[in-house]
């Protein structure tokens, strides 16, 4: 009962595919495809592409075989609409204990057909919207190392399934040096197999190159008119390209997002929290991305609520770019190694040399969010924090600083030369990381910069300072003492910003109940809960207060007191402007 290469739903015979035009094509746009950073790579890393064509010949019986076995396994209609699903009782300490490893519900999305139907989550305005008929075509581009088998066919399905195939050219898979066996013959198999032939196109890379080098690659080869970035365990909805295609079509400099909607890594739901609520791209000064809210200007400057969105960084795995402006602004730092940091860097240098990036509401694409890497990394390199020294050094000037405030050990660390990228950003006359503050992120809170005083924050007569107690920024705490360390971390940081709250990057500290201390999300301060510094004192305005040491159960403690003479109100900051 096996497949056989004449089976029905085989259409490579019969597409009217012509892979000789298709050569002809690609070997012209290679050509173009192409800048100063990318030639290094192509000196290290060797990238053949399989010929799927030739995987129609008989001599892969086995792999047809597996294909029908998993075929098997999947349970007709489960997680269908991107419902929740779960696997049978009896399996589920199975599926719990891959789950450690892969970090998603792997046994489970295997029982799910690579086919299903997702829901429809975009606003009701976006309905509405008309597109051109004429949009420009797009080569999705999707990179993985070592990722299951499952979730990458669905991937491909969906976009297939959900993509008008006048505007998909093509999908480029680039292989980045996986050894998984399935992701060997099988998928080639089961490519050449179940897709219209000639769109999807296979890289294999001769390394582990990273997703950097590997998206550079994916690129490099790429003949649609826009590159469409994805990771591998995604699934597209409807209608989800035109939003973007239209926009670029519009602006060629407009690099585009769609809204992340969740896929769930336990139940494999497909969803998107709370209506018409989303968020852009932000970032916070450890070098992290972050979801940030709409600042007010964005939501007066925008047409209708559904319109693109500026953001000011873009999580990174998802966007759309036209592909001659992802050769002329600089495609990849390619010194940048495996994961993390790619995604500021793009942000803040398209938004520097003068494009802009934009979130576009009515395009919707599900990831799996995982909680960790489920690939190794060689050598157990910090790649994410190498990464972000490299991008602060090329694109954020004296703000570098603020960064490295928190990676100390990261400032004499061996992240390479920056020097072609600066001379790049010379080159294109890019704008200053102040500009880029001052202009795309205005609500950015721009630590010493913005300060009047900042640094410790010492109460002498005890020896204590003011500390986070290693509380993240999204946590909400009260205010806590700690003895004055001179810590790599900086927990005891604090700052008298010019507006006069006293505060951290995120939190501000705010008359909680009690007359206690609690550090609040800025964003919700009271207006009145701002702070002078007056004789070594810190008055908080709303409480008409001082800060205040109390010992009580033999530990200090903060809290806002009628203001006297006392040592325990007196305050000192350890650097300021002056200084
Ligand atoms: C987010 C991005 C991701 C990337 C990353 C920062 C989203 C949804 N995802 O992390 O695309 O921008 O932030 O770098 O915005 N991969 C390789 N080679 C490697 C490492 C990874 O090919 O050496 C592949 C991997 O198989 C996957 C993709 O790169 O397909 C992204 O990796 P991830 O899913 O682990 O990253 P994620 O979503 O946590
Ligand atoms: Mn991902």
């Amino acid at each position: 009962n096996k497949l056989k290469a004449t089976d029905k739903g085989i259409s490579h015979a019969s597409s009217g595919y012509n892979a000789a035009e298709d050569t002809e094509l690609r070997r012209k746009v290679l050509l173009e495809n192409t800048d100063e950073f990318l030639e290094p790579v192509l000196k290290e890393v060797q990238y053949v592409e399989i010929d799927l064509t030739d995987r129609m010949t008989n001599s892969y019986d086995d792999y047809d075989d597996e294909i029908e076995d998993d075929v098997k396994r999947i349970k007709p209609g489960l997680g269908d609409k991107g419902r929740k699903a779960t696997v049978p009782s009896y399996q589920k300490a199975v599926a719990d204990n891959i789950m450690k490893k892969e970090a998603f519900n792997r046994l489970l999305s295997e029982m799910i057909s690579p086919n299903r139907t997702v829901p429809d989550t975009r606003e009701a305005a976006c309905k509405n919207e008309v597109y051109d008929t004429d949009l420009p075509t797009m080569s999705v581009i999707i990179i993985y190392t070592n990722e299951a088998f499952t979730s990458l066919i669905r991937t491909l399905h969906s976009v297939i399934n959900r993509t008008p195939s006048k505007f998909l050219r093509e999908i480029v898979l680039v292989d980045d040096f996986s050894d998984h066996r399935d992701l060997k013959g099988k998928l080639e198999r089961y490519i050449a197999r179940k897709f219209p032939a000639g769109k999807i196109r296979l890289i294999k890379l001769s390394k582990r190159s990273g997703l950097i080098r590997a998206r550079m690659i994916g690129a490099h080869v790429a003949v649609g008119d826009v590159l469409l970035f994805l990771d591998a365990h995604c699934e597209t909805i409807d209608q989800w390209a035109e939003p973007l295609l239209q926009r670029i079509k519009e602006d060629r400099t407009a690099v585009v997002c769609p809204i992340i909607d969740v896929i769930d890594d336990k139940t494999m739901e497909y969803y998107h929290g709370n209506g018409e609520f989303f968020q852009i791209g932000g970032f916070t000064w450890s070098g992290h991305f972050t979801w940030i809210n709409i600042p007010t200007y964005e939501a007066e400057r925008k047409k209708h609520h559904h319109s693109p969105t500026r953001s000011p960084t873009m999580a990174g795995g998802l966007f759309g770019i036209d592909r001659k402006y992802f050769w002329e602004i600089g495609s990849y730092d390619s010194d940048m190694q495996l994961w993390g940091g790619e995604n500021l860097e793009m942000s803040f240098r398209i938004w520097q040399c003068g494009g802009t990036v934009e979130i576009i509401p009515c395009s919707r694409v599900g990831h799996i969010f995982r909680d960790f890497h489920p690939y190794s990394f060689p050598n157990n390199v910090d790649s994410h924090g190498l990464n972000t020294a490299r991008l602060a050094e090329a694109w954020m000037d004296d703000y570098k600083e603020l960064f490295y405030s928190h990676r100390k050990e990261l400032k004499t660390a061996s992240w390479g030369d920056v020097a072609k990228r600066l001379a790049f950003r010379k080159r294109k006359n890019c704008k200053s990381f102040k500009w880029f503050l001052d202009n795309i992120y205005k609500e950015k809170f721009q630590m010493t910069f913005d300060s009047k005083l900042y640094g410790q924050v010492k109460n002498p007569d005890s020896n204590q300072c003011l500390d986070n107690m290693q509380h993240s920024e999204s946590d909400e705490y009260s205010l806590e003492l700690y003895p004055c360390h001179s810590q790599l971390y900086p927990s005891q940081l604090f700052l008298l910003s010019n507006k006069g709250e006293l505060r951290r990057e995120a939190e501000c500290a705010s008359l909680g109940s009690d007359d206690k201390v609690q550090m609040v999300q800025c964003e919700h301060l009271h207006a009145k809960d701002l702070w002078d510094y007056r004789d070594g004192q810190l008055y908080n305005m709303r409480s008409e207060k001082c800060l205040t040491v109390k010992v009580a159960d033999g530990k200090s403690h903060t809290a806002l007191e009628t203001c006297t003479s006392a040592p325990n109100q007196q305050w000192e900051f350890d650097a300021h402007k002056d200084k």
